[in-house]
């Protein structure tokens, strides 16, 4: 008990938040022989039933398997080898295996979360649910804490490292003095609209659709559960988008051909996102770590948010294992240098795939260009190979 009458505990690597970088992180470190103790503020139903994102990059795929954890992710997930880009009434296949060699997976973020979670509450105190009052101390020191109330009681968690795995909306990235972070942000004029519905996907692979109404996205679950998006106004509310009017909607802004194999149902989950593009550096100070969206945002144009996260997870967790095994604090150094490399590749890729999808305003000289891009990806080899690229997942430097 400390002096003010906290209960105190001890660990490795205190995490903050249970989302898929906290978890992923906290598996990774357990199989390597590494103790951590995630702090989660919501309960493990509340960040299971999150619906968001859905397509895994294949270096990601490795890392939840590296981790154990990835028997139902190969079983149930669908391997997909390219998707469709719509515009001018017709349809593009992007082909991502034959230009890229690489596939990528549609398995849903709520359901890693779940094999994650299912994962980690094996091990009892691996994971504290409905934390409250978290607040970092001594992060610039060699013996940094947390302090923090669970089950009423408060409490202080003594660590060697701290891991800022609490989104964007988190208190780690707060706890950095503001004066030494250089943050860079976008926000795009525009939001989008999902929905979730257990219906039929309109074709067997994605369908990214350009249009003068505005961009769609005809993603899956699996072959029972569609997720679809359109983009909309960021002063919509969800409730002035009934389920009828969305699939009038969705079938607008699509070519015939897709169009009618379109197959409506009740929504499971109706949701309105912002969409930024947000940087912070450097994603270290001291012994605090800022992993996934803690550290950055992009737009879900390029499916590129939980494989980010899943790309810092793993240069954090090398540093981590490195330093406890050989003793050796270089690649945890390293860690902010080497995780901005890809961050901002794929803030690019995003970037540039939303900027190319989107209607902005009403202006026919960009819809020109758009249109012009979108014709010379449709013609150009070279073009589609840099979309299927990046799209696929760049390789680790
Ligand atoms: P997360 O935000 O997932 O997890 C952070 C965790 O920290 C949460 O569980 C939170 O409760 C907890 N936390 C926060 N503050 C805390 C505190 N003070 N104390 C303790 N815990 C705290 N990406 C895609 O690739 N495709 C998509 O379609 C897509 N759709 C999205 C839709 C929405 C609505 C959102 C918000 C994001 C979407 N993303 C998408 C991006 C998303 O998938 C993220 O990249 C991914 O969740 C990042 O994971 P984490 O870094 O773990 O952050
Ligand atoms: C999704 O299935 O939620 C999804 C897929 C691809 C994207 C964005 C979202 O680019």
């Amino acid at each position: 008990m400390s002096t003010s009458g906290e209960s105190v505990l001890r660990t490795q690597v205190a995490i903050v938040g249970a989302g898929p970088s906290g978890l992923l992180l906290s598996q990774l470190l357990a199989s390597q022989g590494v103790d951590s103790i995630v702090l989660e503020k919501e309960s493990p139903e509340h960040v299971q039933g999150r619906i968001r994102a859905g397509l895994l990059e294949w270096t990601t795929v490795e890392l939840v398997q590296e981790a154990g954890i990835g028997a139902r992710m190969m079983r149930e997930g669908l391997v997909h080898n390219g998707f469709d880009v719509a515009f001018a009434d017709s349809g593009h296949r992007i082909d991502l295996k034959g230009l890229s060699g690489r596939s990528v997976l549609v398995y849903g973020q709520n359901e890693l979360q779940k094999d994650l979670i299912e994962a980690r509450s094996a091990v009892p105190g691996a994971v504290l649910w409905q934390v409250g009052d978290v607040a970092l101390h001594g992060i610039d020191t060699r013996a940094p804490r947390l302090t923090y109330v669970h089950e009423r009681h408060r409490y202080e968690l003594n660590c060697d490292f701290v891991a800022g795995c609490d989104g964007f909306h988190g208190v780690c990235r707060a706890a950095i003095p503001r004066e030494k972070l250089t943050q860079y942000e976008r926000v795009y004029p525009f939001g989008w609209l999902g929905l979730l519905a257990d219906v039929p996907p309109l074709h067997h692979e994605l369908l990214y659709a350009y249009h003068g109404r505005g961009f769609a996205l005809c993603s899956m679950r699996s072959r029972g559960r569609s997720r679809y998006y359109v983009q909309c106004p960021l002063e919509d509310k969800v409730d002035e988008w009934p389920d009828g009017r969305f699939w009038e909607e969705l079938e607008a802004r699509l070519p015939e051909r897709y169009a009618r194999q379109l197959v409506s149902g009740p929504s499971l989950e109706k949701s309105i996102v912002p969409l930024r593009s947000f940087v912070t550096e450097p994603m270290q100070f001291g012994r605090l770590h800022l992993v996934g969206d803690a550290a950055h945002i992009v737009p879900p144009t390029g499916a590129k948010g939980l494989n980010l996260a899943a790309a810092d997870v793993r240069v954090l967790a090398r540093g981590l294992v490195e330093f406890y095994r050989a003793g050796s604090p270089t690649l945890l150094e390293e860690y902010s240098a080497r995780a901005l490399k890809r961050v901002w590749k794929a803030t690019r890729f995003s970037w540039w795939f939303t900027t190319l999808l989107h209607r902005f305003s009403a202006d026919p000289f960009a819809e020109r260009l758009q249109l012009a891009e979108l014709e010379y990806l449709a013609g150009s080899a070279a073009a589609a190979r840099s979309l299927a690229e990046n799209y696929v997942g760049l390789s680790f430097d």
